[in-house]
């Protein structure tokens, strides 16, 4: 896939999703939210592709969006527009993507970049990250769904001490708090996280899928309604070639072998 401000690369059902604008630490600019945006449909429509890595290039994961950009755009810009048009979009595309996204933290992810990591289903830090809700410090709220996944991982009050004060998260206090799943050294930070994708390619991607929108499903719901939900979904996968093979290799004792159907 060519892209100008994203790489993307592809091995055996993973794809890896590189942010590559370094000299700003990976600010979105439109192309690059754009880009990223299509780089996740592609890793929708393509059967082959079972796990995706969203990390940033040089020694950022990203700054948020591109503050020189945004000040170049004169009175009659619309954030909310931007926001809609732009970073609901990819928001909404990761969430919905049905394949597990490991975000691998390898810098500074501040603003709509914060967002953008909460927005994946696993992540996985450098010792070198950390964490900025830097809205407020140029007089704005936060956005890009960080209202919406911070509270519900850390809790209220340390979410909105980080809006409010733009204090930097280090990284071993975002594993504290749940923000991140683990840390590691950063020299292994992408063998570590290349590894994992590798594994979660070879595994029940429908049901990981599945899972994930159940998950996000209820929410909104209430616990019968979350039951019904499972119950629904449950049908689906127990449908699936790999329920078969899984129960099959399990009574045979030997590995699975998944397809992700
Ligand atoms: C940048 C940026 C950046 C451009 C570093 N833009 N160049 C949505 C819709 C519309 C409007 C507004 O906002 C939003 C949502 C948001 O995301 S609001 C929040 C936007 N982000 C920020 O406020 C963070 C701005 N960046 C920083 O505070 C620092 O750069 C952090 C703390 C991330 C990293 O600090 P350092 O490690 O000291 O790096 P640095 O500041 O020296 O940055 C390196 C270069 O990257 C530098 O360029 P230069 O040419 O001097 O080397 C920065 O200007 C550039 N850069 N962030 N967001």
């Amino acid at each position: 896939m060519a892209y100008e401000t994203v790489l993307f690369e592809r091995s055996d059902g993973v794809v890896t999703i590189t942010l590559n604008r370094p000299e700003t630490l990976n600010a979105f600019n439109d192309t690059m939210i754009r880009e990223t945006t299509d780089a996740f449909k592609q890793c929708g429509k393509d059967p082959s592709v079972r796990c995706v890595v969203l990390t940033g290039a040089g020694r950022g994961f990203s700054s948020g969006q591109d503050l020189a950009d945004v000040q170049k755009r004169g009175d009659d810009f619309s954030i909310a527009e931007h926001l809609r048009q732009g970073y609901h979009r990819l928001i909404l595309e990761m969430v919905r993507l049905e394949k597990p996204i490991i975000a691998a933290i390898n810098g500074v992810a501040a603003g709509a970049g914060f967002g953008i990591a909460l927005a994946t289903d696993i992540r996985i830090a450098s010792d070198k990250a950390s964490f900025i809700l830097a809205f407020s410090r140029v007089g704005l709220i936060p956005d890009s769904g960080t209202n919406w996944f911070l509270p519900r991982i850390i809790g209220q009050a340390r979410a909105y001490e980080l809006a409010i004060t733009a204090d930097r998260l280090p990284a071993d206090q975002a594993l504290a708090w749940g923000v991140v799943n683990r840390v590691v050294p950063h020299d292994e930070l992408m063998p570590t996280v290349q590894e994992f994708a590798a594994r979660l390619a070879q595994g029940a991607s429908l049901a990981y899928g599945l899972t994930k929108r159940t998950m996000y499903r209820a929410w909104e719901q209430s616990l019968e309604e979350a039951l019904g939900y499972e119950a629904y979904l449950q049908e689906t996968a127990a449908r699936s070639h790999d329920y078969r093979e899984g129960v099959q290799a399990f009574l045979e004792k030997r590995a699975p072998r998944f397809q992700g159907r």
